[in-house]
């Protein structure tokens, strides 16, 4: 509804953006020129794929003279780079997203409207670059986004997964896990660099050698050779500053591949050395299943670490030749959690062993220039590799290892706690027992000049909790950064409708300068205002509700509250909780199908890791709980839940803008920091969840009063946990008693008794590890308050608006900035054309 324009304020309507006709036709003669003479089809016969791939060769020809200028200007001042080390890019799609930042969006959908073409009809047929499983890979990707446009040199360093995480498809219910081959047809946006490929050794044995003064010295004989083939992806700036590069390295097989190295480990079985050399770069770990594929696990990891280190070798002697003594003022590298530990032995073996540096020399340019990011404080996940692999495949690097540590326990460890051999195996980088076993995050803090944890909270635990003895020892070292998101991709792209009206308020620059949404914050007791801003969500929801019914089949009504929680499936990030709810709230309203609720939507996206049993029964259970409740004529379409498969990056565009709820409900203390949650509230949706993580900061800015805020605290559950029986919750509570034993019945799964009893099961048997039956009870309160408020529509909107306008700390140019200020002191340089 069109509201009426003051004069002082501006615009609430929306506005017509006018678009450049002269732009618009050579666009459209750029895109035709492509279809013709790259993809070599006409516009009578074109596909939409080739309409994509056309659109994507017009768009590279602004995006090269770009990177070329970047590359120049970076080589030019020498300034301090940072590398950025990452197992995990979860880039998405890049297409609407380069449009953007290039400014071209609107020239592009008009120049295509022309053709009768729908632009993001078109833009659906690029694969997701689905090389993360979630939040750390995506983080990354926001990272780079932020490093191009706020112009810092900077080179992102992972593998070329030939498969991207699986695909996930929903059958009868249940997670199904299919290939993800995001690049069978090519990707037009990556170029192979075949004159920066990389050799890199393997196995073998480390032989002790005598050098002529007397000293001892080690040689590594490795038994193989891998080649590592980069690509490059160009990340574009926004407004095209600059252009940074992520660089990703595909495995490839050289003659000398032995491939006994890995037939050992079964991974494959009667294959060529070919396809073994390949085997490395073929598939991104889901993370979880943690026995898998060890070996080749850490053969991954080591892989594109050696390929990075020997390219930011070759670009350094580029300009410094054999002088190391600038090294750790030109370079920093950023580990990003610890997948990519391997890199610090393997920058001490190429000083020392191809470089020819003592020890010390190596060690200093080394924790001079290593710095690292940890993300969790799960101990399943913080990595632990036996050491007889090592000694297999890396037994140079184990020799250092052993050095580093016993120089470290001999050195600052003995100097601070004398003779406390407790202490020592405390902090050793090595794990007795009977499998001994190298600690990947001790040997990073050991290193690194500074760790970071991801939220506040996060970080006061690392330093606290998990490495307490360490920050005795070295207090500085610890820091935090709280994660951000792009604002870009995160609103400018996935929400036009709201980026209009940031425009319109608080001026274009906004996507540069998120603070800047704060303008917003003085309308939002302004009906017009809030007229305009639930009219943006209402589209969005409509946009969703179409496809929530392409994708699952389900009607949904947009007027309906739309309650969402997408992110991996994870006990700690509790799924199951929400699901008791909506079996609560079923239960209810089966008992009085007339009472006066707000209709809802409960809408889930999230992938299991194939080899977690529960998580995957815990899908299964959304899906059957899901499939009675909306085929339940007696609730009269008051509820309805969505298990909307295959979530990844572009369905998180499509459902982030339209959510009205957050659901942020990890157990306090296990959320490092989320970042979606992040992304909702800049999208106007109302956090429901626990102080964890970046939640505790979100309502800092926007206010509990504007947030559904329940459960125990970090301190409490930390209190809680060693005392705590779920059997006292659930014998103390009829409802809650009542949804969990329904799980035994077969009510949800006629025919299947028992089917979802697993999660029962793990909430009562198996001690509720991550404190549900605890937090159910303040759970549905807070539903009950969003309920409520959801009534008031000039409060929710409001709040709605208050949210999206307080995240500016949240965009992660500031995070870039953090970290370039505080951890790699670089400085952005202004790009010479
Ligand atoms: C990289 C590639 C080069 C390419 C430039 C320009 O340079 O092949 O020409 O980027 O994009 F390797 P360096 O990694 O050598 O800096
Ligand atoms: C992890 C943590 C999250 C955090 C991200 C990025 O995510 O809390 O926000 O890293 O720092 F768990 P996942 O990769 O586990 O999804």
């Amino acid at each position: 509804a069109a509201a009426k324009t003051t004069t002082s304020a501006p615009k609430a309507v929306k506005a017509t953006s006018t678009v450049d006709k002269a732009q618009v036709k050579a666009f459209k003669e750029q895109v035709e020129k492509h279809l013709r003479t790259t993809i070599g089809t006409s516009p009578e016969k074109a596909s939409k794929l080739a309409w994509w791939q056309a659109l994507v060769a017009t768009v590279n020809e602004d995006i090269f003279g770009r990177l070329t200028d970047t590359q120049q200007t970076h080589a030019k001042n020498d300034t301090r780079a940072v590398h950025y080390l990452s197992a995990e890019f979860l880039m998405g799609r890049l297409t609407i997203n380069n449009l953007t930042n290039l400014e071209k969006f609107d020239v592009a959908r008009e120049a295509l409207k022309e053709f009768g073409l729908d632009i993001n009809d078109i833009c659906e047929e690029e694969p997701d670059m689905a090389l993360g499983n979630g939040g750390l890979g995506r983080l990354a990707a926001c990272f780079m986004d932020s490093l191009a446009t706020c112009n810092y040199p900077c080179v992102g360093y992972g593998i070329h997964y030939e498969n991207g995480l699986f695909r996930q498809e929903i059958r009868a219910g249940k997670q199904v896990e299919r290939p993800d081959s995001w690049r069978e047809y090519g990707c037009p946006w990556e170029v192979c660099r075949p004159e920066s490929v990389q050799n890199i050794p393997l196995g073998g044995y480390v032989e002790k050698q005598t050098a002529p003064d007397g000293s001892q010295c080690s040689v590594w004989h490795p038994s193989s050779m891998i080649k590592g083939v980069p690509w490059d992806i160009p990340v574009v700036g926004y407004r095209g500053s600059s252009v940074a590069i992520l660089r990703l390295w595909e495995s490839r097989s050289t003659e000398q591949f032995n491939w006994d190295v890995f037939n050992a480990g079964g991974y494959v079985d009667a294959q060529t050395e070919k396809s073994l050399a390949e085997t490395i770069s073929k598939v991104l770990y889901p993370n979880d299943s943690t026995e898998a594929g060890k070996e080749l696990r850490l053969t991954q990891q080591y892989f594109f670490c050696a390929c990075s280190l020997r390219d930011i070798l070759r670009r350094y002697k580029r300009s410094h030749h054999n002088d190391f003594s600038e090294f750790a003022s030109k370079i920093a590298i950023q580990l990003n959690d610890t997948h990519p530990t391997i890199a610090i032995p393997e920058l001490m073996r190429l000083l020392i062993d191809e470089e020819g540096l003592s020890y010390e020399q190596a060690w200093d340019i080394t924790s001079k220039s290593f710095n690292y990011t940890n993300h969790t404080l799960l101990p399943e996940a913080l990595e632990k590799w036996p050491v007889y692999i090592f000694e297999k495949l890396l037994p140079r690097h184990l020799e250092l290892i052993y050095e580093i540590n016993f120089r470290f326990l001999n050195g600052p460890v003995e100097a601070k706690w004398p003779g406390n051999n407790e202490m020592k195996s405390k902090l050793s980088i090595i794990e007795e027992g009977e499998v001994r076993k190298v600690r990947m995050a001790n040997l990073c803090v050991i290193t690194s000049e500074h760790v970071n944890g991801v939220a506040k909270i996060h970080s006061k635990l690392v330093k606290e909790d998990l490495f307490p003895d360490y920050a005795q020892l070295w207090p500085n070292k610890f820091c935090n950064v709280t994660n951000g998101v792009t604002p870009r991709r995160w609103i400018l792209s996935c929400n036009r409708g709201l980026a209009e009206l940031y425009n319109d308020v608080a001026g274009k620059d906004w996507p540069l300068d998120l603070d800047k949404c704060e303008a917003l914050k003085k309308y939002a007791d302004k009906k017009e205002y809030q007229d305009r801003f639930m009219k943006i969500k209402h589209d969005n929801k409509v946009a969703l509700a179409k496809t929530i019914k392409e994708l699952c089949g389900v009607e949904v009504d947009p007027n309906a509250l739309f309650d969402v929680q997408v992110k991996r499936l994870h006990e700690y990030k509790r799924q199951h909780l929400n699901l008791l709810y909506i079996m609560s709230l079923y239960k209810s309203l089966l008992e009085d199908p007339d009472q006066d609720i707000v209709p809802q939507v409960f809408i889930f996206g999230a992938k299991a890791a194939p080899a977690y049993t529960l998580a995957k029964d815990i899908i299964f259970a959304i899906n059957a709980v899901g499939e009675k409740i909306n085929n339940d004529l007696r609730i009269k379409g008051k509820l309805k839940v969505v298990f909307i498969p295959n979530y990844r990056v572009s369905l998180a565009e499509k459902i982030i803008p339209a959510a009205d709820i957050s659901e942020q409900i990890s157990t306090a203390g296990y959320e490092a920091s989320g970042t979606s949650n992040m992304k909702f509230s800049m999208n106007g949706a109302l956090t429901l969840g626990t102080m964890d993580g970046a939640n505790i900061e979100i309502v800092e800015q926007a206010g509990i009063e504007n947030n559904f805020i329940f459960g125990l605290s970090v301190e409490e559950v930390q209190k809680l946990k060693p005392r705590y029986n779920p059997w006292d919750y659930y014998n103390a509570d009829h409802d809650l008693k009542a949804v969990v034993d329904w799980l035994d019945s077969d009510f949800f799964t006629p025919g299947q008794p028992g089917a979802l009893s697993s999660i029962k099961s793990s909430l009562l048997n198996n001690g509720d590890p991550f404190l549900v039956l605890a937090d159910f009870a303040s759970y549905k309160a807070a539903h009950q308050r969003a309920q409520k408020m959801f009534k008031d529509k000039a409060k929710w909107a409001k709040a709605a608006m208050i949210n999206s306008a307080t995240m500016g700390i949240f965009s992660s140019d500031r995070s870039i900035k953090d970290y370039a200020t505080n951890i790699w002191t670089l400085k952005s340089q202004l790009i010479k054309k």
